[in-house]
C-alpha cells in the first residue's frame, strides 16, 4: 500500500502567489529572483512542491489569470533566464515547481483574441463569437464575477463569451487548433523542468450548448458548460497525448462538483485529473454565494470535511489560496490566534490527501485591515461591490461583505520580518501590508519552537515519516457542533485526532489511547480538550 503512492502524494504543496511572495528589486511587486531568495526557508518548512500562481505576461485584470502570452514570463516577475534558474534552484534542494495552466480563457490582450476580432481571420475560431439576439446578447448566462458574459465588439459586429472579467474571453474548445496550441503549451514548460500544473477552472471548458440557461441566482447557464462530456474527453486527450509522457501530475480547479462529478473528473482508471479542489468545506460558512456570510460551525466543516475524505480516493486538502479570506480569521477565533492556527495546521496535516498551503499560512497571516475601497485591487471585489450598490445595499453592509469575502485578504504582501514593509519590498507594494506584521512574521516564529510555523514544521515531519498519517485510511469517530474527531489507521496502526473548534472546554475521552502531540502543552490526554485544542492520539 504504501509504496504505491506517487510522490505527489507523499509530498507537502506550497502555494506561492507571486506578486505578494518577495520583491527583489524594489519595484513593490513580487517577483522569481525574491522566490528563488527564499527557497531555503521554504526546503526548512519541509514542503516538497511549490505551485506558483500564474507568471506568465498578463495585463492584470486578475493578476496573471488573464494570460497575454503562455510561453513567456510576466516582465514584472522576471526574464526567462530567471525562470530557468528557479527551476535549477529548486531542483538542487529536491523541490519540485506546478505551474498554474489557465485554458479555459485568455487575455482580451493575447495576440489570439486581437486577430479573432477580425471575422475572417484564422483566430477567429479560437473564442466564442456569436450575433446578439435583436439587441439582446446571445443568450442569458450570468457570470463567475457577477454581471454579464458577453462582450460586444464593435470592430467584430458580435458578441464573445466571458465567463469571467470581460477582459478574460474564453476560449473554443470545440476548434483542435486550440487543442493543439494548449499542447504545445504544456509540453513548451514540461520540457522546461516544471512537474505539473494546477488547472484552473478546469471542469468547465467545454461549452454543451449556448441555449439560455434555467435562471437561477447564481451562474444561470453553467448546466450547459459545468463538467461536460467534452471536457472529459478534452482531459482524457491531454493526459494521454501529454502529461503521460513525462513524471508529472495535475491539480483540477474544479467548481461546483458532487463527490459524483469529482470522481468522474480524478478517479485514476478514468485517467483525467490527479486530483481536485473542491469548495463545498469552503462554502459551509456562507448561504448560497460568499457574499452572504454565515456563522462558522466546526461541525458544518467537519461534516462536509469527511463526506468528501470518504468519497474519493485521494483528496487535494487545503483551507486557503489566493481566492480565500484567511482560514484563522475564519474558521478560527482571533482571540485564540494561535492555537486555532494550529488546530487547523494539525487537520490539514492529518487528513488523507495531498495537503496544500498557501503562503502565510504557516505563521497565521489574517484577513486585511484596509479601510476603504480604493486599497483593494480585485476585479472580483470591486464588480460585487458595484453589484450591491445597484442593488440599495446599505455601505456598511457592502463594506462588511466585502471586508469578510474578498480575495485580496489573502493577497497582502507576504510578512518575512519587522522591518518597513514587512521585509517584503524596500518600497511601497502594490497591495498594502497587513499592519499586523510587527508581530506576525515568518522571522520571529523561525526559532520559536512554540510558533505556528514550528508546528507546521512538526506537523509535516510527522506526516513524513508516518505511513499511517500519508496512506491511511480515513474514518469519521465524531462530529457534533463544535467536536470533530476521526481515525487514520494502516497495517493495524490506529491515529485519532481530536479537534475542539470552540472556546469552551470539551470532553472526549479515549480509551487507551497515548498522546504524540497537542497544540497545548500536556503529556497526557485525560479526555478534556482546552479551548481549540487539537490531540493526536495513538491507539494501542
Ligand atoms: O474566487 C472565487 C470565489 O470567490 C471563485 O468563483 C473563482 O472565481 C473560481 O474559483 C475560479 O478561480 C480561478 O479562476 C479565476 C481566477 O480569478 C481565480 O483567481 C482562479 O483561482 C479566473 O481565472
Ligand atoms: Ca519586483
Amino acid at each position: 500500500m504504501v509504496n504505491v503512492l506517487k510522490w505527489w502524494q507523499e509530498r507537502v504543496v506550497y502555494q506561492i502567489y507571486p506578486r505578494s511572495f518577495q520583491d527583489s528589486n524594489g519595484d513593490g511587486i513580487g517577483d522569481l529572483q525574491g522566490i528563488i531568495s527564499r527557497l531555503d526557508v521554504l526546503k526548512d518548512l519541509g514542503v516538497g512542491i511549490i505551485w506558483l500562481s500564474p507568471v506568465y505576461p498578463s495585463p492584470n485584470v486578475d493578476y496573471g489569470y488573464d494570460i497575454s502570452d503562455y510561453l513567456d514570463i510576466n516582465p514584472e516577475f522576471g526574464t526567462m533566464a530567471d525562470m530557468e534558474e528557479l527551476l535549477a534552484e529548486a531542483e538542487k534542494r529536491d523541490l519540485k515547481i506546478v505551474m498554474d495552466l489557465v485554458i479555459n480563457h485568455t487575455s482580451d490582450q493575447h495576440p489570439w483574441f486581437q486577430k479573432s476580432r477580425d471575422q475572417n481571420s484564422p483566430y477567429r475560431d479560437y473564442y466564442i463569437w456569436r450575433p446578439g439576439k435583436g439587441r439582446r446578447p446571445p443568450n442569458n448566462w450570468s457570470g463567475f464575477f457577477g454581471g454579464r458574459t458577453w462582450q460586444y465588439d464593435e470592430k467584430s459586429g458580435e458578441y464573445y463569451l466571458h465567463l469571467f472579467a470581460k477582459n478574460q474571453p474564453d476560449l473554443n474548445w470545440r476548434n483542435p487548433k486550440v487543442m493543439a496550441e494548449v499542447k504545445e503549451i504544456m509540453r513548451f514548460w514540461l520540457d522546461k523542468g516544471v512537474a505539473g500544473f494546477r488547472c484552473d477552472v478546469i471542469n468547465i471548458l467545454y461549452k454543451t450548448s449556448l441555449e439560455d440557461g434555467r435562471k437561477s441566482l447564481i451562474l444561470t447557464g453553467s448546466e450547459h458548460y459545468l463538467s461536460q462530456a467534452g471536457t472529459h474527453e478534452i482531459l482524457r486527450e491531454l493526459r494521454r497525448d501529454v502529461l503521460d509522457h513525462y513524471d508529472c501530475f495535475t491539480v483540477g480547479e474544479t467548481v461546483f462538483v458532487t463527490p459524483k462529478t469529482a470522481l468522474d473528473l480524478m478517479a485514476p482508471e478514468r485517467k483525467e485529473l490527479n486530483m481536485l479542489f473542491s469548495f463545498a468545506h469552503m462554502e459551509t460558512d456562507q448561504y448560497i454565494v460568499k457574499w452572504f456570510k454565515r456563522r462558522f460551525r466546526g461541525g458544518r466543516f467537519a461534516k462536509s470535511i469527511s463526506k468528501w475524505q470518504t468519497a474519493l480516493p485521494w483528496n487535494a486538502n487545503y483551507f486557503e489560496n489566493h481566492d480565500q479570506p484567511r482560514s484563522v480569521s475564519r474558521f478560527g477565533n482571533m482571540e485564540y490566534w494561535e492555537k486555532s492556527a494550529k488546530l487547523l495546521c494539525i487537520m490539514l496535516l492529518t487528513l488523507r490527501g495531498t495537503p496544500f498551503i498557501y503562503q502565510g499560512q504557516e505563521i497565521g497571516m489574517t484577513n486585511f485591515d484596509f479601510t476603504s475601497m480604493d486599497q483593494l485591487r480585485d476585479v472580483e471585489s470591486h464588480n460585487i461591490y458595484a453589484i450591491a450598490k445597484g442593488l440599495g445595499f446599505p455601505k456598511a453592509l457592502r463594506w462588511r461583505m466585502i471586508q469578510a469575502t474578498s480575495r485580496d485578504n489573502a493577497r497582502t504582501p507576504m510578512q518575512w520580518d519587522s522591518s518597513a514593509y514587512a521585509g517584503f519590498s524596500t518600497n511601497e507594494p502594490w497591495l498594502g501590508v497587513n499592519k499586523n506584521y510587527s508581530s506576525i512574521n515568518v522571522e520571529s516564529q523561525l526559532d520559536d519552537p512554540d510558533s505556528i510555523r514550528s508546528m507546521y514544521k512538526t506537523m509535516i515531519a510527522l506526516r513524513a515519516g508516518s505511513d499511517t498519517l500519508k496512506a491511511g485510511s480515513f474514518e469519521a469517530l465524531k462530529i457534533s457542533k463544535e467536536l470533530f474527531a476521526y481515525r487514520r489507521s494502516l497495517k493495524g496502526e490506529g491515529l485519532v485526532v481530536i479537534l475542539n473548534f470552540s472556546t469552551r472546554q470539551q470532553r472526549l475521552p479515549w480509551e487507551g489511547a497515548v498522546l504524540v502531540l497537542s497544540n497545548y502543552e500536556r503529556q497526557v490526554y485525560d479526555g478534556n480538550l482546552e479551548p481549540y485544542e487539537a490531540v493526536i492520539l495513538k491507539e494501542a
